[in-house]
């Protein structure tokens, strides 16, 4: 019997649902008790010239402990850019990003965004830090701001004057004269925003440190303990001398794939002042500091025949990258890389460039880079299918990489592993009952209704595990009182890690779940680890559990041929009752118990690093049909229908709750969330006020179909869900608002589709 593929609960659930879940913030550890409290100093302007600060009256208020500057920084240089975790073997690396660009901890001479630390002030008592705050006097001299890409590009102001420019990385493929485009009969160009979104995890960002007896202890919510440990090295340690724990954690989203300077502080502090220290955000902290995702423009040009055919394809990004360029000069990479889709193109162009603003950085942010990319070339489908008359569905499937293409690598270099693109897209219509849609969508429009509705296609690929070489690491032990431990390198921050993890062990070794326990994130147990991103953590982390498991039982196998005195050959485990025997006499069995104790410690142990050589290339279809009020813009997400294949399924739960979630996000992007800064750089959208994320009450329950294509990349033949869904819900439901508003003369909204952009959209069609 296979327990993989069954619907298995969730081991995490009941503690989570019961006592709850220990972040950071809820850590009672002996070793901060007496913790002080850290409150940051943010700059209030988007751009200036520090000219002092005064910190003579914080220090003298109650319960301050210390207030910390750049002026009491010892250490020798700025931190290392937080490393890319090389998402894709990149076709030509970004530029190296030195000084001039360099992010240092706290401002010294200049702020660059609003938010930006500036100092940080130590109180005995958990709210005093705020008051004390607002003591430190800090002398800006006001510089005008670069709020946006447009303002970057027009160069009149410079964030980095030494650097003499805002093009902080350029893409090294520059885009051609216009000869791809040489007999195309259509040809649509223009302009697509991918806007700038928070990453909005439940659990801001928060740390705790102490500095004890020469060993700094950091305990962080963090996607990735050992990458954090990397980045910590930055307040003057070696590795070795830096333990950092992930407790529970509340969502990432990518946002905290590493850490940021904020964190580095916090643990500097611990050491310096000697005191355990504790900092976590407020959710306006959150949205100003916490780095955002997205924050692109395309420019895009696509040409084909008049029945269909796409021959040429044309992609220049502008990445914002904010105040200070760390992923941010990494994603436009991948969105070149993934320019195509799922298209069959002859001729493609992608380029980039990476510009500063003075708005918060920009990381990776749920597909990271990928998602960008399928969402302008799923827009400009249908843009050409509206130019050609030609049904989005047949434009899509004329042009289709073909099942029998695969292995197929694309002309922006995407080694794409399998996919039956057009399956996928079957399968969606078939259950959305395409046609009568439609139908009911012309019936509407003829009967002058003024709730119409806007069907939405999107068929996507992505790229996860591009960093398969680095691979994950597992540690399978099996004890003598016949319980299992996993150590893993990745990292859960909701995902549902340990039952996956469990599930495996379980499957290959036939211990029963609840004597499966998963441990992850702490450097003193794990200290080499890769982590958690990139739709990576089953594919890679869990494929080294299983070839650990698969390990730890050749050698149980030798154990227990010992025990029973027989040949190896003739022994074999039973994994329904997790006992050995010898095969054809069933009354003379073993337990894991009594084959761990044979061996030596009562421990049968294995220690794997699973790489991959490749990454792998998940795909699937949605639609999205949406009911738009022509008389007020407001847009209801009625249905959402996909196919989203990640390969064999290890648990239905997790991977429809990765979907779930991962569906309203992208919707979010389409609908609802922006991040907005005025003309002077000055957030609009810091607080959960002003900032349009989406909840449970804006959306329909989805409805998931199965498609199952294994990889050969790995040996569980799976892909990545975290993303995925997430990638085909931007495009699939921002072209349904569109869809039902295009025979009105709408060609595009910008995304999110507010009800104000719909209905300006509507208002300017009409009076043409
Ligand atoms: S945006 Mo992800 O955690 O690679």
């Amino acid at each position: 019997m296979s327990i993989l593929g069954t619907r298995v609960i969730r081991t995490e659930d009941p503690r989570l649902l019961t006592s709850g879940g220990v972040y950071v913030d809820d850590l009672r550890e002996p070793d901060l008790a007496g913790a002080v409290r850290a409150t940051f100093v943010r700059s209030t302007a988007a751009h200036a010239l520090i000219t002092g600060i005064d910190t003579s009256a914080a220090l003298g208020a109650p319960g301050v402990v210390a207030v910390l500057t750049a002026a009491d920084l010892d250490l020798p240089a700025p931190p290392p850019a937080e490393p890319a975790p090389d998402d894709a073997p990149p076709p030509e690396g970004p530029m190296p990003l030195g000084p001039p660009w360099s992010e240092p901890l706290f401002a010294v001479d200049r702020v660059r965004y609003v938010g930006e630390p500036v100092a940080l002030v130590l109180t005995d008592a958990a709210y005093a830090g705020e008051d004390a705050a607002e003591l430190v006097s800090v002398d800006y001299e006001m510089l005008p701001a670069v709020p946006s890409i447009e303002a970057a590009l027009a160069e009149e102001t410079l964030l980095y004057p030494d650097a003499g420019t805002n093009v902080c990385v350029r893409g090294r493929r520059p885009i051609g004269d216009d000869s791809i485009f040489d007999g195309c009969e259509v040809i649509v160009e223009g302009d697509i925003v991918n806007q700038r979104v928070a990453a909005l995890p439940m659990e801001g960002r928060a740390t705790a440190a102490v500095w004890k007896d020469g060993k700094l202890t950091v305990w962080t919510s963090t996607q990735n303990a050992q990458l954090s440990r990397l980045i910590l090295t930055a307040v003057g340690l070696p590795p070795e001398a830096i333990r950092v724990v992930a407790p529970d954690v509340g969502g990432g989203f990518g946002a905290k794939i590493g850490i940021d300077r904020e964190q580095i502080l916090i643990a500097w502090a611990a050491k310096r002042t000697g005191r355990p220290v504790r900092w976590v955000e407020t959710r306006n902290e959150n949205m100003l500091g916490m780095t955002q995702g997205r924050a692109q423009v395309h420019h895009i040009k696509l040409g084909g025949d008049r029945e269909g055919h796409v021959k040429a394809y044309r992609l220049d990004v502008v990445q914002d990258s904010g105040a200070y360029s760390r992923m941010g000069g990494f994603l436009p990479m991948l969105t070149n890389l993934m320019a195509p889709g799922v298209y069959d193109i002859p001729a493609v162009e992608a380029d980039y460039k990476v510009v500063v603003t003075n708005a918060t950085p920009i990381a990776a942010y749920r597909g990271a880079g990928r998602p960008e990319a399928a969402a302008t070339i799923e827009r400009v489908i249908d843009w050409y299918a509206a130019e050609t008359g030609v049904d989005p569905v047949v434009v899509r499937k004329l042009n289709f990489i073909r099942p029998e293409q695969f292995p197929f690598v694309t002309k922006t270099g995407a080694p794409y592993d399998t996919g039956d693109y057009e399956a996928a897209l079957d399968k969606v219509l078939a259950a959305a009952g395409y046609d009568e849609l439609r139908a009911e969508q012309r019936r509407r429009i003829e009967a002058g209704e003024t709730r119409l509705l806007g069907i939405g296609l999107a068929s996507y690929v992505e790229i996860t595990a591009a960093d398969g070489a680095a691979g994950e690491t597992a540690k399978v032990e099996v004890h003598d009182d016949g319980t299992a431990t996993v150590y893993t390198g990745s990292s859960a921050h909701g995902q549902g890690h340990h039952t996956a993890y469990a599930m495996i062990v379980t499957q290959e070794l036939g211990i029963p779940m609840d004597k499966v326990e998963v441990i992850h994130g702490d450097t003193d147990l794990i200290p080499d680890g890769v982590g958690t991103y990139a739709s990576r953590s089953l594919q890679l982390g869990g494929s080294a559990v299983h070839n650990a498991a698969i390990e730890v039982k050749d050698e149980a196998a030798r154990k227990a041929a010992e025990l029973f005195e027989a040949a190896e050959a003739d022994v074999e485990l039973d994994t329904d009752s997790g006992t050995w025997r010898i095969k054809g006499d069933p009354d003379k069995t073993l337990s894991w118990s009594q084959v761990a104790a044979a061996a030596d410690n009562g421990l049968i142990v294995a220690n794997v690093r699973f790489t991959a050589d490749r990454p792998t290339f998940p795909f699937g279809s949605q639609l999205s049909l949406v009911e738009v009020d022509v008389e007020t813009g407001k847009v209801t997400l009625l249905r959402h229908v996909t196919a989203d294949d990640a390969g064999p399924i290890l648990n239905p739960l997790l991977f429809e709750g990765q979907r779930h979630g991962g569906i309203a996000q992208g919707a979010a992007q389409a609908l609802l969330e922006e991040i907005l800064y005025d003309a002077d750089g000055n957030p609009l959208t810091a607080t959960l006020m002003d900032y349009g994320a989406i909840t449970a009450a804006e959306l329909p329950s989805f409805e998931l179909l199965t498609s199952e294509t294994p990889t050969t990349v790995n040996p569980l033949g799976v892909k990545g869900i975290g993303e995925a869904g997430t990638i085909g819900a931007t495009p699939a439901v921002h072209n349904a608002v569109i869809d039902a508003v295009k025979h009105l003369g709408v060609r595009h909204i910008d995304m999110p589709t507010t009800p104000e952009r719909v209905w300006t959209a509507i208002q300017k069609a009409s009076s043409k």
